[in-house]
C-alpha cells in the first residue's frame, strides 16, 4: 500500500493550470503585481468576504510584515505557544517579546479569560491563532483590545474560507494572516495574504513587501521582498474554482473519522463550533493514555508501521524551542503543555478515500487494545 501522509496538496487538473499560465508566456510578465496577482486579489476579497487583502510570497512573511506595518516600536505581544514556529518567530523577528497565554481545553485557541491578567504597561498587541481552523473567542478578544488600546492580528493560517456568524473570519481584528502553503486547504504552492480594515495600513504593508519603494525615485521604507508571483497567483485562481468541492470532500472525510472514533473512551475529537462554517483543515485527536491504554506516541508508531504518517502538530510548544534558550516558562501554559503531549493530527485531504479512513481508525482502535 502507498504511503498515506498527513496531508496531500490539492491540485487543479494540469490542463487548467497550463491554460491559466499561457498568457504569462505571451506577456513575459512573471511577478511584481501582474494581472494574475490582481485577478486573484479581487477574487479572494469576494470569496473571503473581507474589505481588503494583500497577497504575499508565503504566510510567514505576511504575518511578519503585518506586525511590522503596525509600527509597534517594541513591547509585549500576548499569544499562544500551541502553534507552528512561524507565529512566535514573526513576533520575535519584529523585536517584540512574546508573552504566552494558555489555551482552552476544548478548542485549543487562546483562553481569552486569561489574557487580561497578562497585560502590562508594555503590552502592545495580541496575536491569537485560529488553530486547526478552530475560531478564537473573537468577541471577547475585541472587547479586551478596545479596553486596553491593543492591536489584534490573527494568525488565520488554518482558517481559509471560514465564517463566524456569517462574517468572513478575516474581517476580525486589525488584520488576519492566511497561509496558502501547499499543505493548506487552499494553496498557491507557497503563498499567503493579509486581510485588513484600514487602507493606510494596506499602503504600509504594500511598501514593506516591495523594498519600501514609494515610486521610482523615492524609497522611504526599509522593506523586504515578499511579493506573490504570477505562477503562484495562477495556481490560486485555478484552486479557487474548486475550493467549495474540496471543502465538501474534506467534510466527508472528517465525518467518517468522527463516526468511527466517536464515544471511544480516552480519545477526544476536535470540537464542532457553533456559528462557525468550518473548512475542515485538520483532524486532531487528543489521547488520554490513562483511559485509552496507550500513548499518543504509541498510536503514531502503530500507524507508522502500516505506512500511515500522522503528525504531532503542535508538539513541541514554541515556548520550549531551543532557539529561545529557556527564556520562557512552559509551566505558564499548562493546558497547552498537556494537549501538546497528547495530540495527534490524522491524515486529512480531499481525496483521502473512506477505505483508508476506516483502516486508520481500525489501527488506532486496535492499538488501544494492546
Ligand atoms: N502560522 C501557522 C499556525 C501555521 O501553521 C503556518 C504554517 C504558518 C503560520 C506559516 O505559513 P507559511 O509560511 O508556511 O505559508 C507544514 C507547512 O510547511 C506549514 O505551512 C504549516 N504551517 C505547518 C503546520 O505544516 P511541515 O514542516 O510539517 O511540512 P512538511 O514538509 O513536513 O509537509 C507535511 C506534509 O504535507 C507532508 O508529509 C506531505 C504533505 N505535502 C508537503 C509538501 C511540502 C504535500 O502534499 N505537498 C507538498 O508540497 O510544515
Amino acid at each position: 500500500m502507498d504511503k498515506i501522509l498527513v496531508t496531500r496538496s490539492s491540485m487543479p487538473p494540469m490542463e487548467e493550470y497550463i491554460e491559466e499560465i499561457a498568457p504569462i508566456w505571451d506577456s513575459h510578465w512573471l511577478t511584481n503585481m501582474g494581472q494574475k496577482h490582481e485577478e486573484l486579489t479581487h477574487a479572494l476579497e469576494d470569496y473571503l468576504d473581507v474589505p481588503h487583502i494583500s497577497l504575499f510570497s508565503n504566510g510567514h512573511m505576511a504575518l511578519e510584515l503585518a506586525l511590522q506595518a503596525l509600527s509597534l516600536q517594541g513591547g509585549e505581544v500576548i499569544t499562544t505557544p500551541f502553534t507552528f514556529a512561524s507565529t512566535t518567530h514573526a513576533i520575535v523577528r519584529n523585536g517584540l517579546t512574546p508573552v504566552f497565554c494558555d489555551i482552552r481545553e476544548d478548542d485549543y485557541t487562546i483562553d481569552a479569560d486569561k489574557i487580561e491578567s497578562l497585560i502590562t504597561d508594555r503590552t502592545v498587541a495580541i496575536v491569537p491563532v485560529h488553530v486547526y481552523g478552530n475560531v478564537c473567542q473573537v468577541e471577547k478578544i475585541e472587547k479586551i483590545a478596545k479596553k486596553y488600546g491593543l492591536k489584534v492580528i490573527y494568525d488565520a493560517a488554518h482558517a481559509f474560507g471560514e465564517t463566524y456568524k456569517n462574517k468572513g473570519i478575516g474581517s476580525f481584528g486589525d488584520a488576519s494572516m492566511f497561509s496558502f502553503h501547499a499543505t493548506k486547504v487552499f494553496n498557491t504552492i507557497e503563498g499567503g495574504a493579509v486581510c485588513f480594515q484600514d487602507e493606510e495600513f494596506g499602503l504600509k504593508l504594500f511598501r514593506l513587501k516591495n523594498f519600501g519603494i514609494r515610486n521610482e525615485e523615492v524609497v522611504d521604507g526599509v522593506g523586504a521582498n515578499a511579493k506573490m508571483n504570477e505562477f503562484q497567483a495562477a495556481m490560486g485562481i485555478c484552486n479557487l474554482r474548486h475550493i467549495d468541492e474540496e471543502i465538501a470532500k474534506r467534510e466527508k472525510v472528517v465525518m467518517r473519522y468522527r463516526e468511527n472514533l466517536k464515544d471511544v473512551p480516552g480519545i477526544r475529537l476536535n470540537v464542532l463550533q457553533e456559528d462557525v462554517k468550518s473548512n475542515y483543515a485538520y483532524f486532531p485527536i487528543v489521547i488520554d493514555e490513562k483511559v485509552f491504554g496507550v500513548t499518543r506516541n504509541e498510536v503514531s508508531e502503530a500507524l507508522g508501521k502500516e505506512n500511515i504518517f500522522s503528525r504531532k502538530y503542535f508538539y513541541p510548544l514554541t515556548n520550549t524551542f531551543a532557539c529561545y534558550n529557556g527564556q520562557f516558562d512552559v509551566n505558564d501554559t499548562p493546558v497547552a503543555l498537556k494537549i501538546s503531549k497528547r495530540v495527534l493530527t490524522l491524515p486529512l485531504y480531499a481525496d483521502l478515500d473512506m477505505e483508508s479512513v476506516d483502516k486508520i481508525c481500525n489501527i488506532i482502535l486496535q492499538s488501544g487494545k494492546n
